[in-house]
């Protein structure tokens, strides 16, 4: 999908996470990997939005209908991937997580690996750019009543920990500010490092025996190691950081799905992109560079 962005070509995504050997990677690791091919949207019918800036409305919508559904079922018997497309197709795959979460009476925890936080409504996006509005949308602020799929229930900011953040809107700002995730923008990995935040974070959800979701936007990464995104910004996360955390989550056991997004193969440089992504992904299912006794968090 690429409706959530006004830039053409992260479409493209998967068949460039294919080629990458993807699913090969994962497979060295001893893995069993299936690809459930291409999912398509869903009608759905939204009515024209007072906020003329918003173009995709309905398309995301039926974008968001139909990944739910597909994120749901696929994740009974497997540790889905999604792999994208743009960012507002986590308003499906994490909605879809939320209903098997709820189907195991377990909580569902949310890790978003951005530079952005996605926590537009659609009442306050100036881009107009869906993929700038799904955590909004999955904590159930108000303004999506109609134009977005119902959710059954919305996620607990709480259980939210956001990683990467180094450009935030106005409006986003004031959201963040009350909304209880926690929040670790670029200032805090400088100063404080991601592995104390990230294992505090995980000792939680470990003793709520939750279900983990990761999405990785690839603008979280520094664009210095990862061009193929529309929307670069400065001051990333670093190749070493990015698969430290990666690592760390491998190691946690608790991971259940992933959203690769955002993407962009039309931009990328000879699939560097698309290998890195591929290479961290592989890191979250357990590749390393030696064994070593898993630490408890
Ligand atoms: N907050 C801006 C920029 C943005 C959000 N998500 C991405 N870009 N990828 C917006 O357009 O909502
Ligand atoms: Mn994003
Ligand atoms: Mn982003």
């Amino acid at each position: 999908m690429q409706s959530g962005t006004n830039r053409l070509g992260c479409d493209m995504g998967p068949s460039a996470y294919r080629a990458a050997g993807l699913a090969e990677a994962i497979r060295e690791l001893g893995i069993p990997v299936e690809d459930a091919g291409t999912i398509a949207p869903m009608p759905f019918a939204a009515p024209p939005h007072p906020n003329r800036a918003i173009h995709h409305l309905a398309e995301t919508a039926g974008w968001t209908l139909a990944l739910t559904e597909a994120a749901f079922r696929h994740s009974a018997a497997a540790r889905p991937i999604f792999l994208g497309g743009d960012h507002s197709l986590s308003a499906g795959t994490v909605a879809g997580m939320a209903r098997r979460a709820e189907a195991e009476g377990r909580p569902l925890f949310l890790i978003w690996l951005d530079a952005h936080a996605d926590l537009h409504t659609l009442d306050t996006t100036t881009s107009g750019n869906l993929h700038g509005v799904p955590l909004a949308y999955l904590t159930g602020r108000p303004g999506f009543e109609g134009y977005f799929p119902p959710l059954r229930a919305a996620l607990d900011p709480a259980r939210i920990c956001m990683f990467g953040l180094r450009s935030v809107d106005p409006a986003e700002r004031g959201a963040l500010g009350g909304s209880g995730a926690r929040v670790h923008d670029m200032r805090d990995i400088d100063e404080i490092g991601i592995v104390a935040p990230l294992r505090e974070f995980l000792r939680e959800v470990t003793a709520a025996d939750g279900l983990l979701h990761v999405s990785l936007d690839v603008d979280f990464l520094d664009p210095g190691i990862a061009p193929g995104v529309g929307t670069t910004v400065p001051g990333g996360a670093t190749f070493r950081e990015a698969h430290l955390i990666m690592e760390l989550l491998h190691d946690s056991g608790l991971v259940r799905s992933l959203d690769l997004v955002e993407l962009n193969p039309f931009l990328d440089e000879r699939g560097r992109t698309a290998l890195l992504m591929t290479d961290l992904a592989a890191s979250l299912f357990g590749r390393r560079i030696l064994d070593r006794p898993t630490r408890s968090f």
